[in-house]
């Protein structure tokens, strides 16, 4: 039995687990051991970064100091060759968390930290508390070895904590730029989603037009997975988060095929893309598995969507199955025409009117007013919408004033439309099942796990990447690493410019340039993949029991990479499925 006495293992402040995981050394490609010794060479950006046109020369316009950068490319780090970097004394280096928790962010910390102080004597890393806040306040703490040692392959962001502050105010640039000068700091690392990086590239251009030699490097990060593009294959955290996911719908679809007895609607997280959904679908084949995208690809309306899953139901029941798991994509409301509509006429009303509105005393008052405003057609959808799913969507806003998407409970609103329109094929004798259900929403469960292999490996090697480009002094450029459906050895540290990643979108108050997010692409292999399959899901009971993250043991059940990647990459042939 244990070697270690009961009282003393609850004595311990980590436990056996976090002390094993922390004793893991990521694999990295070799050029990033030393930063010393680290190659540097440039390749051009590729057709699939090309910004033609107005976009492109909008953007030369809105970044006048770092365009240029689109220019001069992508910088490779490589194992042989010349020194990285122009810098030769010691390095001072901040780091930033940004936005939602993802595993693998404590490890790009880490990442960062090794390089860094593996560099010139007095070389030093600062973390800022609480995200970008945290950096205009000046709230500061050392970062060496000893600070970040029980983080080392840990989940969380709570080293430093996040938030989703920005620094986007021309006042809140020259306070972040006096902070930074103050600090000494020779680079600024933000580790954030899309978000986090067009805000990355925005100061990048502003400390650059004030002559300040601060040099901005973002880190793509989100569980989300819709941060991507020809350089950014995935971000960390995606990985974790969906194998969590995976395990949890796994373990449902086996107490669904043991009681058989309800349908399980599983929201899933994902704001604005169904990456997540996808992955999870590929890991543990469920009985449906909506994609936003498509049913936006297909104008599909909320009753013909109903209609879909209804049909789906009827013919299992036709088998004798009155069971099974659907995914539901946590941003699919947006994605469905008629309720994108209503959105967008709801937010349009609460930024016209919002003291209005707030000041009236509750739900009732607020929806007879709203049903007012609102045009035919929205006014109909919102009636037509169960009272809590009206309320959530009045009731809730997120910090701009906007409804709160994320917060509207899909899978409840899919139940009870689901219930009256089976209620009402049972009475004219098309439907002879029964419907028993639950409803799950997973999210946070995931997004704060223990970095997979994977993760902790990729998280890593940016932190490290990112610790080259600051030696080299490149503002505005993200660290990514690519070939990651290849083995570690084969991966390829760089540097991209950030504003190569930008568009410019028409915003109330004009053109505005962002790092657009990825949604899933209905022509990649993935989807095409899953399209395939899931006809033999939706009639048999496919599911597929994905297991929980192995963190220790045989290579093939700890060293995995999203089937998904595995697919959009062509790796998919040699992956452990
Ligand atoms: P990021 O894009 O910042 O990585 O966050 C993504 C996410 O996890 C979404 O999937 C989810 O809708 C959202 O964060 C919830 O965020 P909050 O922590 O603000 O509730």
């Amino acid at each position: 039995m244990s070697a270690v006495p009961l009282e003393t293992q609850f004595a311990m402040t980590i436990s056996a687990f976090q002390k094993a995981r922390a004793a893991y050394r990521p694999k990295l490609p070799g050029c990033l051991e030393q930063l010393g010794q680290v190659g540097v060479s440039y390749s051009g950006l590729g057709s699939e970064l090309k910004q033609e046109g107005q976009v492109a020369a909008k953007l030369a316009q809105l970044f006048p100091h770092t365009y240029h950068l689109t220019d001069k490319g992508v910088i490779n780090f490589t194992a042989a060759g010349g020194q990285v970097g122009s810098q030769n004394g010691p390095l001072h280096v901040g780091v930033v968390l940004s936005g939602g928790p993802a595993p693998g962010g404590h490890n790009v910390i880490w990442g960062v930290v090794d390089a860094v102080m593996n560099g010139a004597s007095g070389s030093r890393v600062t973390g800022f508390y609480g995200g970008p806040a945290g950096v205009l306040a000046g709230r500061t703490v050392n970062l060496d070895p000893r600070a970040i040692e029980s983080y080392r392959n840990a989940g969380g962001f709570d080293l430093l904590g996040t938030s989703r502050s920005k620094i986007d105010t021309p006042e809140k640039l020259a306070t972040c730029k006096r902070v930074l000068d103050d600090l000494k700091l020779d680079a600024l690392v933000i580790i954030g989603g899309d978000d986090s990086n067009t805000n990355a590239a925005v100061l990048a251009e502003y400390l650059a037009s004030v002559g300040s030699q601060v040099a901005v490097i973002g880190v793509p990060k989100t569980i989300d997975g819709d941060l991507q593009n020809a350089f950014v294959e995935t971000t960390f955290g995606f990985d974790s988060a969906v194998r969590v996911y995976a395990e949890l719908v796994s373990n449902i679809s086996k107490d669904t095929l043991s009681g058989r007895k309800y349908y399980h609607f599983v929201r899933l997280m994902g704001r604005a893309a169904s990456h997540i959904t996808m992955e999870v679908a590929l890991q543990t084949q469920p009985t449906l598995a909506l994609v936003a995208e498509e049913v936006a690809a297909k104008r599909q309306t909320l009753g013909a969507l109903v209609e879909e899953i209804a049909n789906v139901i009827k013919a299992r029941a036709e088998q004798g199955k009155n069971y099974g798991v659907i995914l539901v994509p946590e941003g699919i409301i947006e994605f469905i025409p008629e309720m994108r509509a209503l959105i967008e006429e709801l937010n349009g009303i609460i930024a016209a009117h919002k003291e209005y509105i707030d000041s009236l005393s509750g739900f009732t008052e607020q929806s007879e007013y709203m049903n007012r405003k609102l045009s035919r057609d929205a006014s109909y959808t919102f009636s037509s919408l169960p009272i809590d799913i009206q309320r959530q969507l009045l009731m809730d806003r997120d910090p701009h004033g906007n409804v709160a998407l994320s917060r509207v409970e899909t899978e409840k609103l899919l139940i009870e439309l689901l219930s009256s329109h089976l209620r009402e094929e049972k009475s004219e004798g098309r439907y002879k099942g029964t419907f028993g259900y639950q409803h799950h929403f997973l999210g946070y469960e995931g997004r704060c796990a223990a970095p997979t292999n994977f993760d902790a490996n990729y998280a890593y090697s940016l932190g490290r990447t990112a610790a080259a480009l600051a030696a080299s002094k490149a503002n505005g450029y993200m660290a990514v690493v690519r070939n990651l459906g290849l083995s570690e050895g084969s991966w390829q540290p760089s540097g991209v410019p950030l504003v190569a990643m930008m568009t410019v979108e028409e915003r109330g108050k004009g053109p505005r340039p962002v790092i657009k997010k990825t949604l899933v692409n209905l022509d990649g292999p993935a989807f095409k993949y899953f399209a395939k399959q899931r006809t033999e899901w939706q009639r048999g009971d496919e599911f597929r029991y994905s297991g929980p993250i192995q963190y220790f043991g045989p290579s093939e059940l700890t060293d995995r990479v999203p089937l998904s990647l595995a697919l959009e990459t062509g790796a998919g042939e040699d992956v452990n499925w």
